[in-house]
């Protein structure tokens, strides 16, 4: 099925989700989210692409939030339901079990900025602005942003960011830990698809593995995150790729992973 709101390209083992609704700087109206959670399950369910790049077109904006003509009109049930089901879009991103790479081309702003809190890993342009404006509307963030901000950034700076509503330049994000790394913007897809090369060559599962290791240990107490992790790193010896990885260097050679 075409989609009106965005563009799913794949080149090799890595795909690109576009968000291009260029009239509301890349805003998600409802539409526009169930398109993503449709590229989302694509791309999980895609055996041969193993790392997504997710970004906004043009050089203006990542995504400037939810569409606010949208939200305006909502009734407290519908508001509740919407932020579930954006909720459940962006935990899919999370817990796809490969690695999304949100390059961050403008603006990333309320859900916008919840969405790259979703990816995997952040790279922004130096241009980027991000933040949570949403008290500016007499809203709070509703695609978990409170969650994920606090958890990223810590508490006291989240707490900021939110109350304020204030924008956040890339520098800041980078220093924050909002942002993983910031490139000049005409850099910023290159970047974005040698990282996500780069992963694509590892050994999907062991990404796998280790991104359940980092996601879901960190909601877990020390003890059981440590049992986690060790008990991840045991099922590693019972793929074929863990065989291949430390064989191949044993034989100073590059391994072939194939995701068995
Ligand atoms: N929703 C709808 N339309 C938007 C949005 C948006 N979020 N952002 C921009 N637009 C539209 C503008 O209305 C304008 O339309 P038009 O041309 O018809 O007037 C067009 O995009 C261009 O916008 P600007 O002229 O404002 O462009 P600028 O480059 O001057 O500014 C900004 C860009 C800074 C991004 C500015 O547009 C802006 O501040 N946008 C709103 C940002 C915002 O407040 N985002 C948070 C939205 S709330 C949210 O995301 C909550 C998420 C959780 C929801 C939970 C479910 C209930």
């Amino acid at each position: 099925m075409p989609f009106e709101h965005l563009h799913l390209e794949r080149d090799g083992a890595t795909a690109l989700i576009t968000i291009d609704r260029p009239k509301a700087r890349n805003a998600l109206n409802r539409q526009a989210l169930d398109e993503l959670r449709q590229a989302v399950l694509e791309v999980r369910h895609d055996e041969a692409v193993r790392a997504a790049i997710v970004t906004g077109a043009g050089d203006k904006a990542f995504v400037a939030g939810a569409d606010i003509s949208e939200l305006a009109l909502l009734s407290p049930a519908e508001g509740k339901a919407y932020a579930l089901r954006g909720q459940h879009v962006f935990d899919l991103i999370e817990q796809s079990g490969k690695p999304f790479i949100a390059a961050i081309n403008g603006y990333a702003l309320g859900g916008g900025c919840e969405l790259a809190m979703a990816c995997t890993l952040r790279i922004a342009a130096d241009t980027a602005i991000l933040g949570q404006p949403e008290v500016k509307l007499g809203l709070i963030p509703g695609f978990a942003g409170t969650q994920r901000l606090a958890r990223l950034v810590g508490k006291g700076r989240a707490m900021d960011i939110v109350l304020t509503g204030r924008n956040v330049e890339a520098g800041e994000a980078l220093q924050i830990g909002l942002v993983d790394r910031v490139v000049p913007g005409a850099a910023l897809m290159a970047e974005a698809r040698a990282m996500a090369q780069g992963l694509a060559a590892s050994a999907p599962l062991a990404i796998h593995a280790a991104i359940e290791a980092i996601s879901r240990g960190g909601e877990m107490a020390f003890p059981e995150a440590e049992f986690l992790e060790a008990t991840l790193f045991g099922l590693t010896f019972a793929t074929e790729d863990m065989r291949e990885g430390t064989r191949a260097f044993l034989e100073k050679r590059k391994a072939i992973f194939r995701g068995r």
